[in-house]
């Protein structure tokens, strides 16, 4: 395994800023999909972000954000963004701010919360119908504290705690927040930024849970050079990997269905943590699992 997985936060370069005292590594695909949306979003929002990279933006008392921006715990980001709804419907109740004052309530964690630790309070957040936003980048793994599998890792990915290979398989996200019927769900990456604004657009003009899950190519806890970044994101939706969809009216629509799909391999084989599929023999039963796996998922598609 390659030792760039390895590596800490503290030891990397400082090159992707966003503003004074931010940083994150070069190409992190997790970034670029995040200040995408903030571009679509603008500075009336409150970001409530649960441990994870993303907090190493902010630098006490500063954020390269021109809004708000509290920090949770790892598993408690929905239940903050409670209170901050709460707290900006009093003040809307009691006329201490206007409509146009209003702030979108904006959740923004990593997949360990997402997918793991933060289940329980998004799950009683959906319960209760909260109007809020929630941004998950999705690096498949506890990126921060230095790539250990979480419940995003995909089959077969090594980790810092799967060196031979994930056993486990990528949990649906997505299909978990559809069946609690939430106002919103849609699935993006930033190497396609129309179909990522076009949907931040329609979440915004939407009330109530709605979900942003970006998946976050990530050169340090994957294993590629930084200026690959771009192209093994648009690999994973050119190979069916990463379906782009939205879920909407009790209805599910796939934004992009990939023609001619390229093979998983093409994404596969440019990722440290799937060398072990390739070297020193090529482990083509391994690699057949999981085209068969995206092939079972468009035909589905196909045929309803
Ligand atoms: C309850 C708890 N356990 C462990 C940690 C240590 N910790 C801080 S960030 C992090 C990784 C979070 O992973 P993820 O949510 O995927 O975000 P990423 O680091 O990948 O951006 C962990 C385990 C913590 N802050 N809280
Ligand atoms: S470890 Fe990955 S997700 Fe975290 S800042 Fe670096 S590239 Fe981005
Ligand atoms: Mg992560």
């Amino acid at each position: 395994m390659n030792e760039s997985i390895y590596r800490r936060m503290k030891d990397l370069p400082s090159t992707h800023l966003l503003g004074a005292g931010t940083a994150a590594c070069s190409g992190c695909g997790g970034l670029q999909a995040i200040h995408e949306i903030y571009d679509v979003f603008g500075n009336k929002t409150v970001f409530i972000n649960a441990a994870g990279c993303m907090t190493l933006l902010t630098v006490y008392p500063f954020t390269p954000f021109s809004g708000s921006w509290l920090y949770t715990a790892m598993g408690s980001a929905p239940a903050g963004a409670q209170g901050v709804r709460d707290a900006l419907d009093i003040l809307l109740e009691k006329k201490r701010i206007s409509k146009e004052e209003d702030l979108a309530t904006i959740v923004l964690t990593g997949d360990g919360s997402a997918y793991g630790m933060g289940v329980s309070a998004t799950s009683g957040a959906i319960d209760r119908q909260l109007d809020f936003l929630y941004i998950c980048y999705d690096n498949e793994g506890y990126g921060n504290t230095g790539q250990q599998y979480s419940g995003a890792t995909p089959h077969y990915a090594q980790t810092a705690t799967s060196k031979a290979g994930y056993t486990g398989f990528k949990k649906d996200l997505f299909s978990l927040w559809v069946a609690n019927q939430p106002a919103y769900v849609a699935t993006v990456i930033g190497t396609e930024p129309l179909d990522l604004a076009r949907k931040i657009e329609k979440a915004k003009q939407i009330k109530g849970p709605r979900l942003i899950l970006a998946l976050a190519p990530c050169p340090t806890g994957w294993g590629f050079d930084p200026k690959l970044s771009s192209e093994i994101g648009k690999l994973a939706v050119k190979t069916g990997i990463w379906p782009l969809k939205e879920y909407i009216d009790g209805k599910i629509v796939h934004s992009k269905i990939p023609k001619g799909r390229l093979p998983v391999e093409e994404y596969l084989n440019k990722q440290d943590r799937f060398s072990h599929l390739f070297k020193p023999d090529k482990q083509l039963q391994h690699i057949n699992n999981i085209q068969q796996q995206v092939d079972h998922y468009w035909d589905a598609v196909a045929y309803g």
